[in-house]
């Protein structure tokens, strides 16, 4: 083992570290990567900073009076040191008394989150095999980052592969595409970022190769911090969340223009005639035209005529950001993208046709093999069940309510016990104030994690986890082209262990260690999953390195496939032999399934509807601004947020919010000035930052700060959750709306206070 490369892996990039008597004293992006020197290089802050948690905890007074103590405190209390047994056997009690209960979905541990990168050690992964192990529990499905596309999907493509796998390939472009149009545009801050780490981050080049091929970009955001500079895009700037509208409209005008592809229409797609009616104005006697379209949007019509002549008099590749239907009815936006591609015809060849997510993450478009990264397999749980992602608060507050999901129902379970382990819920959770009511319900809380994070803070029974430069792994990306051998660089810091030890001594105390483990040990776990990826490459024809020449290299750089992938290309070749998964076998533009659905309020064609909170509707009177919360640029959601690289978008730990100039002017707002902004839900602080690249009636915070409430409830850091809206997306996805919400923005009376998030939580001496 001694002569292991010194690298590791995380989701912003891999690294090479160099340790100095037992510390991570320093780490640069691995030659090559791309990767984010500022954000790799915040490793030995992450691993030897001040918020590790130390050892085991217990907050005061569960110690003493453990489930029936006072649930309101948690977070409000200091915390006593316990031993890892004493911790274990408490956990492990709790998790055996509540199951005796109230059944296996009187656990939650669905531990929404993304983790570290790594598979062996992948937090989330190991605590739901842990709970099926040990009998099952309330488990989530879908994420927050899709949710909305996982669900609509399926019923116009007949599978969710467009957005949760499948991508034309970035190269494929040149030569074969005259324009790329970004909806959400393509920030170049989200490709320092992939899930399960990269060994390349390449799109900005790639983006620039199609242009200097003579590609033409155009944007279509809120905001021009996502339209790059050296694309020379053109960029269109709607109100949030009227997407929908503006592809309808651009529709409607091909439609017009007799310019639609039916010879395409007709032997790809289903329902075309009831969509057609619906864009004509049929149904509700209200064309949507270009003039509709651009009085909804709030742009100008010519833009949208202009952008027409360009898609009909060329080849276009159609891209829609994730963030578009992380909104309410965020499924149309998706489901509209698809409907206008198949008006141009060229879905299916490459560089043509529609995406989803090109500039949402790193990789998505990327010239990748596929089927080589292993994983940890999680158990069925057919004793449990399983919520919609964002439906979390919900179901906290309102066990036994049954609500429509995905075509059927869900009815939320009674949850006496929260496991979390690789997860911020006080991170990425909508409408915080409602999260904190919920989170007083369960009698225990426990979580796992590194450090002191806002959700650590308020557990009941904290299990401190190694960081992965504590632990050896097998690391990679569905979406990149290297696999990585992470070192284990240093010892654990303080009294940390890794998750996948701390449950297996939970497993052992519930009497399920060895179906937890499988019966294998660490090393042995990394050896079958470097086995499993090694077969799977030679099954493509690949020769894998041997596993002592991966663990001394580090990294494999796995050969390109043959050809680059291009999205639904076996389908426009064969639409008999290889049909899509929908009842027609074709791309569905109007769905019977869905108008089928009981009980459940689903359009049945993409349709525009007024979003619950937007700048067309009347709630703008009293809160004015569209706030946007987008992914932040040196952080990983929340992760980093504690370290030089996360700090440097803040101002004295304080997030920034962006307003147009003259929307901060009008408010007496100065650049720098400490600004509250509010709403119904909540109110946070936030340091005002006038950017002429935002459209006025915009508010743009990243997400990302650590919740740090005042005593009456002001987030006074800036974590924009306390203003977001907890509501799904729609009867069919539920998934979360974070971009839905309007607020207001006005000068903070007084001093500002100081940012506490960031400090470890009092701790007394047991
Ligand atoms: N307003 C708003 N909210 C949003 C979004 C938005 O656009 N707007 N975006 C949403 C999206 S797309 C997402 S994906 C979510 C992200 O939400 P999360 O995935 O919950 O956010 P992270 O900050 O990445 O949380 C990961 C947690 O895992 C911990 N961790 C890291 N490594 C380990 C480990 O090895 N072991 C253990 N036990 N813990 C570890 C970290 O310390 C951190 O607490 O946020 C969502 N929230
Ligand atoms: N650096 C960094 N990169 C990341 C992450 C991170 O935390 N940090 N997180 C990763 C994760 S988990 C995910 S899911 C992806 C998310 O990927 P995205 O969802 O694409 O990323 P966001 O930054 O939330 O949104 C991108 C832009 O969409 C625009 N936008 C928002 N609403 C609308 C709208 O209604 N219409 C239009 N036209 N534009 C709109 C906003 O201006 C915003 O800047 O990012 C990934 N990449
Ligand atoms: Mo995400």
């Amino acid at each position: 083992m001694a002569d292991r490369r010194p690298i590791s892996l995380s989701h912003w990039g891999p690294f090479t570290a160099t340790v100095e008597g037992g510390r991570l004293t320093a780490a640069t992006p691995l030659p090559g990567s791309g990767a984010d020197p500022a954000m790799v290089g915040a490793w030995p802050e992450l691993v030897h900073g001040n918020l590790r948690i130390p050892g085991p905890m217990v907050r005061q007074s569960y110690l003493k009076d453990g489930p029936k103590s006072d649930r309101a405190a948690r977070g409000l209390e200091p915390f006593v040191p316990v031993s890892w047994d004493t911790a274990l056997d408490l956990a492990a009690g709790e998790i055996a008394r509540v199951r005796a209960e109230r059944g296996p979905t009187g656990v939650f541990a669905g531990s929404y989150g993304w983790s570290s990168a790594g598979r062996l050690h992948h937090a989330r992964t190991q605590i739901r095999r842990f709970h099926a192990a040990a009998g099952g529990f309330t488990d989530q499905v879908g994420n927050y980052s899709w949710g909305a596309a996982q669900a609509i999907l399926p019923y116009v493509l007949g599978d969710h592969r467009a957005v949760s796998a499948d991508a034309t390939d970035w190269t494929t472009l040149p030569g074969n595409c005259d324009t790329v149009v970004a909806f959400g545009g393509l920030n170049p801050k989200n490709w320092h970022v992939t899930s399960g780490g990269a060994g390349a981050f390449h799109l900005p080049d790639v983006a620039r190769a199609a242009r200097d091929a003579g590609v033409r970009f155009v944007m279509v955001s809120p905001f021009k911090g996502d339209v790059p500079d050296g694309l020379d895009a053109t960029w269109i700037q709607p109100r949030p969340n009227t997407d929908t509208a503006l592809m309808l409209g651009l529709a409607h005008e091909i439609l017009r223009r007799g310019a639609e592809n039916r010879a395409f229409l007709n032997r790809y797609c289903a329902g075309v005639d009831r969509l057609e009616t619906y864009i004509r104005g049929g149904n509700d006697g209200r064309p949507k035209d270009l003039a509709w379209a651009a009085a909804v949007a709030d742009v100008p019509v010519d833009a949208l005529s202009a952008l027409v002549d360009r898609l009909v008099g060329g080849r276009s590749f159609l891209t829609a950001s994730w963030s578009l239907q992380r909104a309410d009815q965020g499924e149309q936006a998706y489901w509209m993208l698809i409907a206008l591609a198949a008006l141009l015809g060229g879905i299916g060849r490459p560089g043509q046709g529609f995406g989803f997510g090109n500039g949402s993450m790193n990789g998505v478009g990327a010239t990748r093999r596929r089927g080589l990264v292993p994983g940890v397999p999680v158990p069925p749980n057919p004793d449990g069940l399983a919520i919609p992602a964002a439906r979390v608060t919900d179901m906290l507050l309102h066990p036994g309510r049954t609500i429509p999901f995905d075509g059927g129902t869900v009815t939320y379970p009674d949850v006496g016990l929260v496991h979390w382990a690789g997860g911020n819920p006080f991170h990425h959770q909508q409408d915080l104030n409602r999260l904190v009511r919920a989170w007083a319900r369960p009698e225990t809380v426990i979580v796992q994690d590194p450090w002191w994070t806002p959700a650590a803070k308020r557990a009941d029974i904290v299990l401190p986890a190694t960081t992965p430069a504590e632990r050896a792994d097998i690391g990679g990306s569905s979406r990149d082209a290297f696999l990585f051998a992470m070192a284990k660089l240093v010892d654990p810091v303080g009294g940390a262990r890794h998750d996948r030890d701390i449950l297996a001594d939970l497993a052992g105390r519930l009497g399920c260690a060895e179906a937890f483990t499988g019966g294998l040990d660490e090393g042995q776990w990394l050896d079958h999953l470097f086995d499993t990826l090694a077969e799977a490459a030679r099954a493509q024809g690949l020769t894998p390195p041997d596993r002592d020449a991966f663990w001394r290299d580090g990294v494999w750089a796995v050969p390109p496939p043959p050809a680059p992938e291009v999205l639904l290309a076996d389908f426009r070749a064969d639409p008999q032999g290889r049909p899509l998964a929908t009842p027609s076998g074709r791309i569905v533009l109007a769905s019977d399934v869905l108008a089928a659905i009981p009980d459940a309020d689903i359009p049945a064609h993409p349709t525009w509807r007024e979003p619950a909170e937007w700048l067309g509707g009347t709630g703008a009177a009293r809160h004015p601004l569209h706030l946007l919360t987008n992914q932040p640029a040196r952080r990983l959601h929340s992760q980093l947020a504690q370290t030089a690289a996360g700090r440097s978008e803040q101002v004295d730990g304080r997030e920034r919010i962006r307003l147009h100039p003259d929307e901060a002017a009008a408010r007496g707002l100065a650049a720098g000035a400490v600004a509250r902004v509010f709403n119904d839900r909540g109110a946070c602080l936030a340091v005002v930052t006038p950017d002429p690249g935002l459209r006025p009636g915009v508010a743009l915070m990243a997400t990302g700060a650590w919740y740090d409430p005042d005593t009456d409830g002001t987030d006074r850091g800036g974590n924009p959750n306390v203003l977001t809206r907890d509501a799904g997306t729609s009867d069919l996805g539920q998934a979360s709306t974070a971009q839905t919400a309007l607020v207001q923005v006005a000068p903070l009376a007084g001093p500002a206070p100081r940012v506490e998030a960031y400090d470890p939580p009092p701790v007394i001496p047991a």
